[in-house]
């Protein structure tokens, strides 16, 4: 029998286990023991102190469903081709460091918006695996909103409303909108980067709802004017990062954060300068269609 200890690291919300090893290969049973706390933790656990290298965080990733990457599935997105490792598909990086070309070793300023991994494809993101393998002194929090919890905490008209609605979820939209100057590129643009999702999704995995629209990838609510879509959205987005729904996670290098884009939101601060290395490499485990 494996020893591990676990502490909850916000109320309701998120869970820190220690004293695993998962690179020295898991047992099923404990493998799905994990998975569960996750569950039961909101989608959020955070793993301290794993040594891992690429292939062993990739290997454990799989236990979570297939990857965007793995040879047989779809690529990750063809927007960060360019940060996928370049031995491993399945790996994204996410990286202030250059190499000594100048190259970028992973995507700088990833993710500083609220957004769900991949919500513009039409099978988002379920589980992404994010190991912190550099981090800054200071700075370089992540934080995560728990949209199961906003979603109850709507009142009952409000959640029969939101019940009703589709919302499009728009990469390109997005990058031309918000970041296209600094990481984005004409290429990135193609691909099946659009997909329509209900504004409230069901988790297969714990029977939840949750709310699902995001400030990063939604483009408008589904048959609505632009006006009145963007009014909807203003209300949702002001209710979903409310700081009751979130915990900030201020990384230890070798921390393994697990979380579930189908009923958590995240947002990366970038508020480190470029003398403070950061280095991170993320595995992405594919969603269901969306229901
Ligand atoms: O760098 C981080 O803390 C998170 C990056 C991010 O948003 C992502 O991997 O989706």
């Amino acid at each position: 029998m494996v020893k591990y200890e676990t502490k909850p690291i916000a109320p309701g919300f998120g869970v820190a286990i220690s004293g695993l090893k998962i690179a020295s290969g898991e047992s099923d049973n404990l493998i799905a023991e994990i998975i569960q706390l996750w569950h039961d933790a909101g989608g959020i656990a955070v793993i301290h102190d794993q040594d891992l290298t690429s292939e062993q965080h990739i290997a454990f990733s799989r236990h979570f469903g297939p990857l965007f990457g793995d040879p047989l599935e779809e690529p990750l997105q063809s927007t960060v081709s360019r940060y996928i490792h370049p031995e491993y598909p399945e790996i994204y990086r996410v990286s202030n460091k250059v190499d000594n070309e100048g190259m970028p070793l992973g995507r700088k300023g990833a993710g500083t918006y609220w957004h769900s991994d991949v919500s513009f494809r039409e099978r988002p993101a379920q589980a992404s695996l994010l190991h912190g393998k550099q981090i800054p002194i200071l700075g370089g929090d992540t934080l995560f909103a728990d949209q199961a919890r906003a979603y109850e905490a709507l009142s009952k008209n409000m959640k029969v409303f939101c019940s009703s609605l589709f919302a499009w979820h728009d990469f390109e939209d997005a990058a031309r909108s918000q970041y296209a100057s600094t990481v984005v590129v004409e290429e990135d643009m193609a691909g099946g980067n659009r997909s329509l999702h209900p504004v409230v999704r069901t988790n297969p995995d714990t029977g939840r709802k949750s709310l699902f629209i995001n400030p990063g990838f939604t483009s408008h609510i589904d048959g609505f004017t632009s006006e009145e879509s963007e009014s909807i959205l203003a209300f949702l987005y002001g209710h979903c990062v409310k700081p009751e729904f979130v915990y900030r996670h201020t990384w230890r290098e070798k921390d393994l954060v697990i979380w579930d884009n189908r009923s958590v939101m995240h947002y990366a601060v970038m508020d480190y300068s470029d003398d403070e290395p950061r280095y991170m490499e993320r595995c992405t485990v594919i969603g269901e269609r969306p229901t």
